[in-house]
């Protein structure tokens, strides 16, 4: 008897589920702190750093930007996987194109409400799937899933997908996250089991 099994094993992207993650149909929480109070009235949301136009945008004129929706899947770190997450929300490369990078910005700083916070290569960043998204399968995103305004980086681990978002900063060099400074690997890859550093 002959067994044929063809092409599936040339790549290390078999599927939609990266190495030792396991599916879960459902959604875990999973953060350090306590989930914020959200104040639509004096929440807002911050572009600084290495670029030609500082932004500050208010709840309102968040919601007023270019939107766009996302189907992509979301792993985190400690071996769990959910697949095909809608997220509807403002692209990061339109926070970029307002924002018009410097021609020596090369990361950005995510900075979360609390002490919570992450870097990535901004052209990571410039990927067709990262989103600051404030709806989550066609509902406002809950907030202990990240609401108002969460980060969703889905080629990395989860733990790059910063909630509750409030500042972005453009840098010269990559200023190391929460996780990040805690052990757990800077570039996060998924396919690659870059789980720490
Ligand atoms: N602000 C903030 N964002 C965060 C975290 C956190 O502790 N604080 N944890 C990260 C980790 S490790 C994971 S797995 C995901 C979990 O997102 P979820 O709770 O929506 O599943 O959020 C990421 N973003
Ligand atoms: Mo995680």
């Amino acid at each position: 008897m002959f067994v044929y099994c063809v092409g599936l094993v040339m790549s290390n992207r078999v599927g939609n589920v990266p190495p030792h993650q396991k599916v879960t149909g459902k959604f875990p929480v999973l953060h350090i702190g306590s989930v914020p109070k959200f104040d639509p009235g004096s929440w807002n949301f911050i572009v600084e750093g290495l670029i030609e136009n500082e932004i500050r945008l208010t709840y309102a004129e968040f919601l007023e930007l270019p939107k766009t929706v996302t189907k992509s899947d979301f792993h985190c770190v400690e071996g769990w996987t959910r697949l095909d997450n809608v997220w509807e929300g403002v692209l990061f490369r339109t926070i970029a194109d307002l924002a018009k990078p410097l021609t020596h910005a090369k990361y950005v700083t995510v900075v979360a409400e609390g002490n919570y916070t992450t870097s990535l290569p901004l052209q990571d960043l410039l990927d067709e799937d990262v989103i600051l998204a404030y709806r989550l399968d066609g509902k406002s995103l809950p907030p202990d899933h990240g609401g108002p305004l969460r980060l969703v980086v889905p080629k990395k681990y989860a733990y790059k997908s910063a909630k509750w978002v409030r500042k972005v900063r453009f840098t010269e060099k990559q200023e190391l996250g929460y996780w990040e400074k805690r052990g757990y690997s800077n570039t996060a890859d998924p396919w690659k089991e870059e789980r720490y550093s």
